[in-house]
């Protein structure tokens, strides 16, 4: 009795609540209805596309009465299963509560995240490269017979298909089956592909029209570096000239628009994976993330689960690191079935040099870099002048905001027809937004004076503009401070090349640990993503025209967006040399192999000049020709990564929803623990706690892929001062019956009171083939 009557007291206030919100519906109150992502984990095998869409709409209406909302955004149907759909708080709630559901959550917005990277590379290979390669191997024509039956698939903000980056000039038709198609749009139709650009969908991000063409330049520049046709005479209004190629230019172009001017969104990003599983691609690449603080478990982050379900039909998923470096743990895109992507300088650089002239100037130069359109003559008629010099009188302006020159703490007739000199930091506004204002105010010239050493030359197309860092401000200040009239000029853009040392990781990369794993090392490897020219929509667009200037059709980006696509292109051609590997065996090629020298013959550093450690570069700097040919790998399939999702904290019934995988007998042993997150065979090695639990033993096998079926590796370890590091057996011998062997190793605390991180390599060698990982130990 007392049973039914509770339940009669809560119907009632339900039903008082009920009657409270149609009130407020009949008020003109619309309930809050966000766009959500129900998660259904694998699809059955059996089922077709309609019975699932079907199954979506039946939960959908099952919960949501009111018929307007009864809509699915999209529904997921080929490669997983789920849907999105506007819902409310209470609704996504009861949908939860479903035994096919996983995961609900609210549509998350991820943001975004170019001739001379190729040859650098290439020289970098020759230099030091893992492997002893023939010489006529590393000619330049290698990459140009490699591909031409991968498909590389990108989710970025669309393409310019007139690109001449996407010509297929001397293309065969593809070979293989497909499955994708090209969007038709007011501006975009079937002729607009070819036999480079093989597809292209729009998820209706949130700009006009729906189609697939690239407003942005994003994703036509991510496209064309990761499998751009070859395009000579290739420059940026003259700077960097050179040819302008993709790593892997003979691979074809799939792309899927997920991006918008506001984003990008889950949906979308998911229904992309959904179409370019079904679609045939064979690697996919994403320049996007989510953010670094409040970051998503992996049944909740739309990156994680698309590339999962990708992986798992073995398709290669390569993604940014994010651009939130230096700091530490800021690495996204973390999950250990995705190739995750750092980003380093190239040895090119952009200098517009500061030429100080008057009476005690000397005639000095001082080092600045940017990409200028200086019309500053050297004629020493521009006279200079630092923002705290020219504060206004208003009450809001003080010396330190004059000194960054502050919106309104400048005095307009102080400026004006001169060189203005300003601090700039992060906290400030952004440097374009800022030369703007000071243009506006008279200014003729900016000279930036940034807190921190910056390795990307950033593009002023409206009057001249340079940054030093201020560490080398000294004597521009010690000048101004000299004379009453200080002038000077600012040198129009030079490009450096073969400046040394590069590669350097650039300071925004985003660094390890994995927030989310520590015992996975993240991230896996480092490419270029600094001042990278690669192909732009020729469309007229005020940002990065210069006045009175076509649109060039190439243009200089830099971030790990950049560096994320250099390691698609060099996925497609491991995977078209080698087209049977597994997803994780051709990542396992790339990180064995990379390089960890810079052109000094130096170890790598930071930008800041720090030595850099696996956490900034993961493996080091690809290799993109050593990487063809490894000569063992570290395999793993999708059992493994469940065994993962086991350790992590995951239950069986949960594990076995997400992925078809799971055989009918799957279940997690009862052992899971994070601390067996370690033995995920992996080509790196991450322990953590070490200091407390004092001796751990991890377990990897190899596989070996090299020409010689009889071949004999023997390891050497490097391992840092205060922990013992043995490998067990120390010599592998594999034949043609053991293709596989398996090593172990033991790590012990030898001296308990070191903190922090220490890092180490484990190599394997046949004397030809240099088999190299990196491992880390966390104190904590
Ligand atoms: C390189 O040279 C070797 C030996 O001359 C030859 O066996 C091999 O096929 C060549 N490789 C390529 C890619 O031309
Ligand atoms: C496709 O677009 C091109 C140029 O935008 C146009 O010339 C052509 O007529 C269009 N074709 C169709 C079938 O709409
Ligand atoms: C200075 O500040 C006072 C109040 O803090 C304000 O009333 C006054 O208008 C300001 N003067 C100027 C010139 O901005
Ligand atoms: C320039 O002069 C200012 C104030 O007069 C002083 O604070 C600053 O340290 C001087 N800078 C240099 C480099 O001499
Ligand atoms: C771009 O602008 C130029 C002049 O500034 C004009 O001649 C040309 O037609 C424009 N092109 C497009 C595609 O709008
Ligand atoms: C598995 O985990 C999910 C999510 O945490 C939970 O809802 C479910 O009850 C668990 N199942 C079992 C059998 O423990
Ligand atoms: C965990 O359990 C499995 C069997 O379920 C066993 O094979 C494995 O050796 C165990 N691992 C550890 C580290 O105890
Ligand atoms: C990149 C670029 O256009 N640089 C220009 C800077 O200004 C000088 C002088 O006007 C030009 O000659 C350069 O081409």
């Amino acid at each position: 009795m007392f049973g039914s009557m509770k339940f009669l007291l809560i119907s009632n206030i339900v039903t008082l609540f009920l009657a409270l919100f149609l009130l407020s519906l009949a008020n003109g109150m619309e309930e809050k209805k966000d766009v959500y992502i129900v998660y259904m984990g694998a699809a059955a095998p059996a089922s077709s596309p309609e019975t699932l869409t079907q199954t979506h709409l039946q939960l959908l209406t099952s919960v949501v009465k009111r018929q307007e909302h009864q809509k699915l955004i999209h529904s997921y149907k080929h490669g997983f299963s789920g849907f999105a759909a506007r819902l409310s708080k209470e609704e996504a709630l009861a949908i939860s509560q479903n035994q096919d559901v996983i995961s609900v959550f609210v549509d998350p917005v991820y943001q975004l995240h170019t001739t001379r990277s190729w040859d650098f590379l290439q020289l970098q290979s020759s230099l030091k490269s893992g492997s002893t390669l023939r010489a006529n191997e590393t000619d330049n024509g290698l990459f140009s017979k490699v591909g031409e039956d991968t498909i590389i698939g990108l989710l970025d903000t669309g393409i310019w298909p007139e690109s001449p980056s996407f010509s297929d000039k001397g293309m065969r038709p593809l070979k293989k089956r497909w499955n994708g198609k090209c969007d038709k749009a007011n501006d975009f139709n079937s002729s607009n592909c070819n036999m480079k650009l093989i597809g292209a969908r729009s998820y209706k991000p949130d700009d006009n029209p729906n189609s697939p063409r690239d407003y942005d330049g994003h994703g036509t520049h991510t496209s064309s570096i990761a499998g751009g046709a070859a395009v000579s005479d290739a420059s940026y209004y003259g700077v960097a000239a050179g040819t302008a190629k993709g790593g892997s230019p003979a691979s074809r172009i799939a792309v899927y628009k997920v991006c918008g001017n506001f984003g990008c969104t889950g949906s979308s990003i998911l229904a992309a994976f959904d179409d370019a599983i079904a679609d045939g691609v064979d690697v996919l690449s994403i320049s996007i993330g989510g953010y670094i603080f409040d970051k998503p478990d992996f049944n909740k982050d739309p990156i994680a689960i698309g590339s999962f379900h990708a992986v798992e039909k073995n398709v290669i998923v390569v993604c940014s690191a994010g651009n939130d470096g230096p700091s530490t743990g800021s690495v996204l895109n973390e999950a250990p079935w995705i190739i995750t992507v750092a980003a380093t300088t190239i040895d090119r650089k952009f200098d517009s040099d500061i030429l100080l002239l008057g009476t005690g100037s000397n005639n000095k130069a001082i080092k600045g870099q940017a990409i200028n359109f200086s019309n500053l003559g050297k004629s020493p008629t521009h006279p200079l002048v630092y923002g705290r010099s020219a504060k206004s009188n208003s009450n809001s302006s003080t010396d330190q905001s004059a000194s960054h020159c502050d919106m309104q703490s400048l005095d307009e007739k102080k400026i004006k027809g001169k060189i203005v000199v300003c601090k700039h930091n992060d906290e400030d506004i952004r440097s374009d937004v800022l030369v703007e204002l000071l243009k506006d105010l008279g200014a003729i010239g900016v000279i930036l004076v940034n807190y921190q050493q910056n390795s990307v030359a950033s593009t002023y197309v409206d009057i001249p503009v340079t940054e030093i860092p201020l560490q080398a401000a000294d004597e521009l200040f010690t000048y101004i401070n000299s004379t009453k009239k200080p002038i000077a000029t600012i040198l129009p853009t030079i490009s450096v090349t073969e400046y040394k040392p590069a590669p350097q990781i650039a300071y925004f990369s985003s660094r390890g640990p994995s927030s989310l794993t520590k015992n996975i090392l993240k991230p896996d490897i480092a490419a270029p993503g600094v001042n990278i020219l690669a192909g732009w929509p020729l469309r007229n667009s005020s940002s990065d025209i210069p006045p009175g200037k076509k649109p060039s059709g190439f243009n200089l980006q830099s971030g790990t967006s950049m560096s994320c696509p250099h390691i698609a292109g060099v996925a497609a051609n491991i995977k078209s040399w080698n087209p049977k590997w597994s997803a994780s065996a051709v990542r396992s090629a790339i990180m064995t192999t990379a390089i960890l020298m810079n052109n000094n013959k130096r170890q790598l550093t930071t930008d800041l000049g720090s030595t850099a450690t696996p956490y900034d570069f993961g493996a080091g700097e690809v290799n993109p020709i050593a990487a063809l040919q490894p000569g063992l790998v570290y395999d793993a399939g999708p059992e493994d990564y469940l065994l993962f999702l086991c350790n992590y904290g995951y239950n069986t019934s949960t594990i076995k929803s997400i992925s078809n995988s799971a055989l009918v007998g799957f279940e997690c042993p009862k052992n899971s623990s994070k601390d067996l997150i370690s033995s995920l065979n992996y080509p790196s090695i991450a322990i953590s706690n070490l200091h407390r639990i004092k001796k751990k033993i991890v377990s990897r096998t190899l596989t070996n892929v090299g020409a010689e079926e009889e071949i004999t590796y023997v390891v050497s370890v490097q391992s840092p001062v205060g922990v013992d590091v043995k490998v067990v057996p120390e010599k592998l011998q594999f034949t043609k019956k053991s293709k596989k062997l398996s090593y172990q190793v033991t790590f012990s605390v030898k001296d308990s009171s070191l903190t922090n991180e220490l890092f180490g390599w484990i190599t394997w060698s046949d004397g030809k083939h240099l088999v190299r990982s990196p491992y880390v130990i966390s104190s904590k």
